[in-house]
């Protein structure tokens, strides 16, 4: 508790699921401590939040807001961040440098079960955290009790909730409060501080019930307090209050808090709450295991800001920072404020401070810098998240290639949940095209727009192709002579060869058993990359892969033969023997591991069936109680809007990884379709 003395800079994250209102409450935080003048609203696109236009155009947050103020002559920055799931790894980065972290929920015992994953992100990592029920005035109306949001929010949580007020209701509306602490009764304002008002005798029995509840909880993690409950000896304010604190910085237990964002209500108490029980940055650095030094500061999010260039937006763990600090072998040029969208110039930046600083090139999200040492990665930093949805793209203007390139490099830096590259195939082979991926089809989409729009490069996007491949079914044997008069010295080569199937994996073999000179020595790799040549595209118009190929005689010509001459005939035997041997279409087979909560398995195994998917087996998630993983082959063909389809199976819950495990021979009406679509598109070519 906040003994008068007042507290260094601190962090607060606003967290929670999509539309729970985090925006609207940060435009109330920040009214209610006088940092704007007038409030905006995500609606109407006028909110000191999602200040871009990918954000405006979406009325959703699409990463992270900061926003550094002064609350009652201390010091704040709240990280309001995107509740999309497709945006999550965004909002754990935010986490992880946050003191305290407000989990904005709505009052829908229906949804309260899609907090699970972030409750659990939170346990994990010790993370403070405390919950707001935004958007009470929905409940005002409905015979749901907070008591119902209650039980459903606590199933989602490892850790046990504290009701720290109940709601008055009048007339079928909620109007204000009694905080279970104070045992004060208080009616809301809007844009105001609410009005302290006489308990109603409607709330008083439901109020000491909650109170009572309250103190047991705390009880169980304070021998004295068990004792007072035991022996009836009602605490003191200030023990209760001092409990509660000590227990929240602890992450053992999550007081719960309510209120109307839209309206200010509740904003109030709840900051009054972050301020007197939120813990301090040395007590952060402490969890985390920050090194010890007269300057650390750790860099949590990129932003390429047009007119600044380069802005590291950091934590200042240890010491403090000016212009011109040496951090890990780079100087510092320019300190700024965030606040939304604008950028203020401060001179310093202190202990605790989230401060964004200019030019350190080679900075990167997850770095710990120090005025002596080199830059390290922070150890509790996660490894950038695999995509699980990808779009081949190009610039609609060829002559965009190299800003295209930049550009995407730049999104990658500020968002690492997105990744960018000539794909590579599962045999190593060039996919030959620039594929993007993220973490659906929205973070994709924002990543397309902010290309067209804030980089000034559109770019087309399809479906990435997938990398069929072709084999054959039986063998032959092939001769083929390469002939050319022409003028001086002609071409001469002729070879004798024997094709046959591999088993499936064993890709490519090349065998010489020319005898007595039939070709000398110095031609034969010439046939082997004339083989290569000939299986880089079959008959079906695929790469070939598990063939043999013999080379069993041949002739020469003293002087017309040459490497290119075998080379080509070697081509010529492969091309002419495939077509005799049954090719036949390879597709690729991913093996894909689904987690989800075990209600959902039964749904999970009907999606794996639906795409053409075989079950391999399922297990229990290891370190997630009530979840299963489901591993399965999946042809890769049919993975196209598997999170999509996953998610909306599972209240957004569900996730997978994959990853190539076998080619398995396509026949019938799909392979014809695949082997049409590729003759079509290389006769557009
Ligand atoms: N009825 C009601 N609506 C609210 C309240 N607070 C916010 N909203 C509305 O809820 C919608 C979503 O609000 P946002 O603040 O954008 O929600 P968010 O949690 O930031 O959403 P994401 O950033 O996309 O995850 C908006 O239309 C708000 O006007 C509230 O207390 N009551
Ligand atoms: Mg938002």
């Amino acid at each position: 508790m906040n003994n008068g003395t007042r507290s260094g800079p601190r962090v607060a994250a606003l967290v929670g699921p999509y539309l729970g209102g985090k925006t609207t409450l940060l435009e109330a935080m920040l009214g209610a401590a006088g940092a704007i003048q007038r409030k905006g609203s995500v609606a109407e696109g006028t909110s000191v939040g999602d200040p871009s236009p990918e954000a405006r155009a979406r009325h959703m947050t699409v990463d992270l807001n900061v926003a550094s103020l002064d609350f009652m002559g201390e010091r704040w920055t709240l990280l309001d961040c995107p509740g999309s799931l497709e945006l999550v790894a965004e909002a754990q980065r935010a986490l992880l440098v946050a003191d305290v972290a407000v989990v904005v929920a709505e009052p829908a015992p229906d949804k309260a079960a899609m907090l699970a994953p972030l409750f659990k992100f939170l346990d994990d990592h010790a993370i403070p955290h405390m919950v707001f029920i935004n958007k009470m005035d929905q409940l005002g109306g409905t015979d749901l009790r907070v008591r119902d949001v209650m039980q459903a929010l606590q199933a989602a949580s490892r850790r046990p909730l504290v009701l720290r007020q109940v709601p008055i209701r009048e007339d079928g509306r909620i109007t204000g409060y009694v905080d279970l602490v104070s045992e004060r009764a208080y009616r809301w304002r809007p844009g105001q501080a609410s009005d302290l008002v006489a308990l109603p005798d409607t709330v008083r029995e439901r109020e000491q019930d909650a109170r009572q509840s309250m103190i047991e909880a705390l009880a169980d993690f304070d021998d004295t307090l068990l004792e007072q409950l035991l022996e009836d000896v009602a605490p003191s304010r200030e023990e209760v209050y001092g409990q509660l604190a000590k227990d929240l910085r602890k992450d053992l237990i999550v007081p719960v808090f309510m209120g109307c964002a839209d309206r200010d209500h509740g904003v109030r108490r709840l900051w009054k709450a972050l301020r007197h029980e939120a813990p301090e940055a040395a007590e952060t650095a402490a969890r985390l295991e920050i090194p010890d030094g007269r300057t650390v500061v750790q860099v949590f999010k990129t932003l390429h800001a047009n007119h600044a260039g380069k802005l590291s937006v950091a934590r200042v763990w240890r010491g403090g920072v000016g212009d011109g600090t040496t951090l890990s072998g780079e100087r510092v040029s320019g300190l700024f404020d965030l606040v939304g969208g604008t950028v203020a110039k401060r001179p310093e930046a202190l202990e605790g401070d989230v401060v964004a600083l200019g030019k350190l090139e080679k900075a990167r999200a997850g770095d710990i810098l120090s005025d002596t040492g080199g830059a390290v990665r922070a150890p509790f930093w996660p490894e950038a998240p695999a995509p699980v949805h990808s779009v081949a793209i190009e610039a609609v203007q060829r002559t965009d290639e190299v800003k295209l390139t930049a550009a995407l490099q730049k999104l990658v830096d500020e968002d690492d949940a997105l990744s960018f590259g000539h794909g590579m195939e599962h045999d190593g082979a060039q996919a030959g095209e620039m594929v993007l991926g993220g973490q659906g089809p929205v973070h994709v989409q924002i990543a397309l727009d902010r290309l067209a729009g804030r980089f000034n490069v559109p770019v087309r996007a399809r479906a990435p192709k997938i990398p069929y491949r072709e084999t054959i079914r039986r063998g032959t044997a092939q001769h083929a002579r390469f002939k050319r008069q022409s003028g001086g010295h002609g071409q001469f080569a002729d070879v004798q060869v024997e094709v046959r199937p591999l088993a499936r994996g064993e890709g490519f073999r090349f065998e010489d058993k020319v005898v007595g000179g039939a070709i000398p020595r110095n031609f034969i790799p010439a046939v082997e990359d004339g083989a290569r040549d000939g299986l880089a595209s079959g008959p079906l118009g695929f790469p070939v892969v598990d063939v043999a190929v013999t080379l069993t005689g041949g002739q020469f010509h003293s002087v017309d033969s040459s490497e290119q001459a075998f080379r080509t005939a070697g081509r010529m035997a492969i091309q002419e023997a495939l077509t005799k041997c049954e090719p036949v279409l390879l597709e690729p087979i991913l093996q894909v591991v689904i987690a989800a909560p075990a209600d959902c398995t039964a749904r999970v195994q009907r999606l794996i069936s639906g795409r053409r998917g075989q079950i391999l087996g399922y297990d229990a998630r290891p370190g997630w109680p009530g979840w299963d993983e489901v591993r399965a082959c999946i042809p890769q063909a049919d993975m196209a809007d598997l999170i999509v389809e996953l998610r909306s199976l599972t209240q957004g819950m569900g996730s997978f990884r994959a990853g190539f495990d076998h080619l398995a021979e396509l026949t019938g009406k799909s392979a014809e379709r695949v082997v049409e679509t590729r003759a079509a598109a290389v006769a557009a070519q």
